[in-house]
């Protein structure tokens, strides 16, 4: 993708879906917008097939609002729930086997580099508990020991929701699930600490109570990745299907859950720290300019 590629030859509006018309006039590509600014704007994406009023699918929303460069941007994806929004947004997807995502990720990285030495590619991934810290275990690790510039975000059901409430390693200890009658019987993997320990040089879990906090985050993460290193999300989204948390109380859940294994925390190197802390003080500068205009 890219700008150029995004635009509409002159000419051809009239022939073009209504939605891709109006992604093109009112959409993100090629600007700044704030998530705050959420339904005023044509969204990277709107249908999908995930169970009404589930949370990951908010959060997957709200990730695309907060991409900084969308139009530069790949995702990659598995097996689970996450990846039935992101193949319909606007954004181009790739769907790695099971438990691949972030070997697949590392060679795209590497692959954009060569072939846009001068431009800015972002690699995101973002795929469920089972994918990343059960199945994927391997290659996510050696992701990041091997310091690949991407972000992986985790999307933590805490269960393999797709395929109908199996235990995964990020459940937490004692829970009873459908596929798992008898309860866990070991702790929840402390996915951070080991991001941490491997290589990331920007860490943050979060539970999604504050959409401008959720994107300042993924926004952090992916502007690191670009410079430094691997970087890495662990974001609670819960099951409203396999957790049976009724449409209404999500938002309720969340901030309950923020209060105990889920309170915001974030991590980055002292280079990252510099790096973000100066691109976020142009921002401010910039802005202020604009409102004194
Ligand atoms: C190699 C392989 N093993 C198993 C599966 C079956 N499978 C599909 S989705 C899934 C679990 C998904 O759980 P998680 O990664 O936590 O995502 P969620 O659906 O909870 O968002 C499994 C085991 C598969 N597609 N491929
Ligand atoms: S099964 Fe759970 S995580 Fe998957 S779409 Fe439904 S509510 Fe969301
Ligand atoms: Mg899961």
């Amino acid at each position: 993708m890219g700008l150029e590629y995004v635009k509409i030859s002159p000419g051809f509006e009239k022939y073009m879906p209504r939605d891709y018309v109006d992604l093109v006039q009112f959409g993100q590509f090629g600007k700044q917008i704030d998530v705050m600014q959420m339904g005023q704007f044509k969204e990277l994406v709107e249908e999908h097939p995930m169970c009404a009023g589930c949370y990951m699918a908010y959060f997957i929303r709200v990730f695309y609002a907060a991409l900084p460069n969308p139009e530069d941007t790949i995702v990659l994806g598995t097996a689970g729930c996450a990846r039935l929004a992101l193949s319909q947004a606007a954004v181009p997807f790739i769907y790695g086997n099971y438990g691949d995502t972030n070997a697949v990720a590392s060679g795209l990285k590497r692959a954009l580099s060569i072939r846009f030495p001068d431009k800015v590619k972002d690699v995101v991934v973002m795929a469920g508990d089972g994918g990343l810290m059960d199945i994927g275990f391997g290659m996510t690790m050696h992701s990041w020991f091997r310091r690949e510039k991407f972000t992986t975000i985790m999307v933590d059901n805490e269960v393999y929701g797709n395929t109908g409430g199996q235990e995964s390693g990020m459940s937490p200890k004692g829970i009873q699930l459908k596929m798992a009658p008898t309860g866990k019987k070991f702790d929840k993997i402390n996915a951070v600490e080991l991001a941490q320990v491997a290589g990331c040089v920007y860490v943050a879990k979060i539970s999604p109570t504050n959409p401008k906090r959720i994107a300042k985050t993924i926004k952090r993460a992916i502007l690191a990745a670009r410079e430094f290193g691997p970087t890495f999300i662990h974001a609670y989204t819960s099951c409203n299907i396999e957790y049976s948390i009724p449409t209404r109380e999500v938002l309720a859940d969340a901030r309950n859950r923020e209060k105990q294994d889920f309170k915001f925390y974030e991590w980055m190197t002292d280079e990252v720290k510099e790096y973000l802390e100066e691109i976020e003080r142009k921002e401010k500068e910039k802005a202020k300019e604009e409102v004194g205009q």
